[in-house]
């Protein structure tokens, strides 16, 4: 065998990452469980859309040899890169276990394993390595959070800084031998826990500056202020940097994460009311259908699905809280969006559904709604319009 690296879970970030590495002409071997993805990344094509995948997915597979298998292949590296789903406000490691257990049984003293799946503190020093233990395997072991955001994975993959911890000097090396043949950014390096820690970190501080911007949208809406141009004034100062106010903070990471963090510590104040705030804006959203609904009509479209701006991903999207909602207190309500696939609710025709609606709702700042102009009554979620 020989070096191969095997990235377990070939999702939005461990697909990518597979791609990038066989790039650099290292072999690369993929490992996931859903046969049509092992398929259609094996015929060459990317199973999500995302801006550059096709390419570096094609480029890997027809010129650098990658493949992908839903068998687990013997590989000196592997990077797990698994879902971490939360589950009452706790981290579920179920996936990171279950691929530990499974490598575990194959591999050979010595191996790397990196974790890039977020994980809460300590799971490499108590739940990772556990597993290797019981079964007499000396691996290396170390986490390597991804920070790349959807929408421009690629390029933040590559050119972002990296944080690597190992839980020993050895696995800290290894791992930065490897990631340097593929990291422009600076990668620095800790240990483990601290590595666990700082992912954790910048995506709850997201989460609070986000909070923020939704509590000032609240205050300001009540004294009729449009929010929206006042952080864009308020942000001409030289040391602030509002963000912006939406419908509810969606995605796999920044609604989820903070959790991870707090989880073995009851002295989080701030981060919790910050998630409080957050899960309630698609609530304050619905409030406001309401309130035009009682004059123009009952029937509600929905423009944008996907939880951000120009991208298919619908995972934890706002809408979904507020189109159950909405369908809760009896409204008829249909939902479109240009890029969302395979979305839980039925996606209309766009013009359709505009045509059909009595309130219009726009929920995801995709580009392509900008400068449309509507005839009835709309709740512009992001100001985009
Ligand atoms: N959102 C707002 N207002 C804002 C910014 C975002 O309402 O001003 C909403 C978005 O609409 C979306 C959610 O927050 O629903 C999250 O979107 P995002 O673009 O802030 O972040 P993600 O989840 O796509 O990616 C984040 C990134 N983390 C940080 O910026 C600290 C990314 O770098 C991480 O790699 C990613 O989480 C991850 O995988 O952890």
């Amino acid at each position: 065998m020989s070096n191969t690296v095997c990235i377990v879970g070939l999702g939005y970030m461990g697909l990518p990452m597979a791609a990038i590495i066989a790039n650099k002409g290292i072999k690369v071997i993929g490992y996931d469980l859903n046969e049509k993805k092992v398929e259609s990344i094996n015929r060459g094509e990317c199973p999500f859309d995302e801006k550059g995948m096709p390419e570096i997915v094609k480029c890997a597979v027809e010129e650098n040899g990658m493949i992908a298998q839903n068998s687990l292949p013997k590989a000196n590296t592997y990077i797990i890169s698994v879902p971490t789903p939360v589950k009452n406000r706790k981290c579920d490691l179920t996936y990171v276990t279950q691929a530990c257990e499974e490598i575990s049984q194959i591999c050979d003293n010595g191996s790397l394993v990196i974790i890039e799946s977020t994980i809460r503190p300590n799971t490499c020093k108590n739940v990772v390595s556990k597993v290797f233990k019981e079964v007499n395997k000396e691996v290396l072991i170390a986490h390597c959070p991804e920070r790349a955001i959807p929408g421009n994975t690629i390029h933040e993959l590559t050119e972002n800084d990296r944080i690597i911890g190992g839980l020993c000097e050895k696995s800290t090396q290894a791992s930065y031998d490897l990631y340097k043949m593929f990291i422009n950014g600076k990668i620095h390096l800790t240990d483990a826990t601290t590595a666990e820690c700082c992912k954790l970190m910048e995506n709850t501080y997201r989460d609070v500056n986000i909070a923020l911007a939704n509590e000032f949208a609240e205050v300001l809406e009540d004294i009729d202020v449009n929010p929206w141009e006042a952080i864009g004034l308020a942000n001409m100062h030289p040391r602030v940097n509002i963000l912006s106010p939406g419908p509810g903070v969606g995605g796999h990471c920044i609604a989820i994460d903070p959790w991870f963090l707090t989880e073995g510590s009851d002295k989080a104040k701030m981060i919790t009311i910050a998630r409080e705030i957050n899960d309630n804006r698609p609530f304050i959203i619905v409030d406001k259908v309401k309130e035009l609904a009682t004059s123009a009509g009952d029937k509600i479209g929905i423009l944008g699905v996907a939880y951000k701006k120009d991208v298919d991903d619908c995972r934890e999207t706002p809408a979904t809280t507020i189109i159950k909602a909405l369908g809760d207190s009896g409204f008829k309500v249909r939902c479109s969006d240009p890029y969302a696939i395979n979305y839980e609710y039925e996606l209309a025709d766009q013009a359709e559904m505009i045509n059909w609606a009595d309130v219009l709702v726009i929920v995801t700042d995709h580009t392509v709604y900008q400068g449309l102009s509507f005839d009835k009554p709309v709740v512009d979620t992001r100001n985009i319009l």
